[in-house]
């Protein structure tokens, strides 16, 4: 059977065009830098969060903390409609550290999207999402909620301040 070179041509094309997406979503999925949400973090009580009382459930009072030498942990609680702390204080963090992100809501569905990386996740009632990852740049980083979560979704964003190991650790002490 003769097959006419031009359209040989286009069923070349069309391959690799479908290779080429499958490629796309392979990579994003399971590419370098790419983790899906798990139950790593654990659950908690979206009441107990709700009360304020996070002591109690065992998820600290919301901020940042140092946990080892360069590493942090930043709890945040996503509420309609701000993140605490992220929208009426920064959430402050030094360059070139390992961040662990622990991130819940006491209300509805939230989002929580770092603006200019990959960090993404949803933030569900009862559910702990747990992320880590490293800031090199000094700067200021946009966090928006990017799940419709009540009238003012709009609203809900915060940001995240990296600032220089040396100015984190002198902010630290005048803080004490
Ligand atoms: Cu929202």
């Amino acid at each position: 059977m003769e097959i006419h070179r031009f359209e040989k041509l286009w069923l070349g094309v069309g391959l690799v065009l479908i290779v080429g997406l499958i490629a796309t979503v392979a990579y994003g999925a399971v590419g370098p830098g790419v983790a899906m949400m798990d139950d790593d973090g654990g659950t908690i009580d979206p009441e107990t969060v709700a009360d304020g009382n996070y002591e109690q459930a065992n998820f600290k009072s919301p901020g940042v903390r140092q946990v080892g030498e360069d590493e942090y942990t930043a709890h945040v609680v996503a509420r309609q409609f701000l993140f605490e702390p992220g929208t009426q204080e920064p959430i402050q963090v030094p360059a070139g550290s390992e961040v662990t992100f622990y991130v819940t809501s006491p209300d509805v569905v939230h989002g929580f999207s770092v603006v200019g990386t990959n960090v993404n996740t949803m933030v569900i009632p009862g559910q702990v999402a747990q992320f880590t990852t490293q800031f090199d740049e000094s700067g200021e980083y946009g966090i928006v909620c990017h799940e419709y979560c009540g009238a003012a979704h709009h609203t809900m964003a915060g940001t995240i301040e990296v600032v220089p190991q040396s100015q984190f650790n002198s902010t630290m002490t005048v803080g004490e």
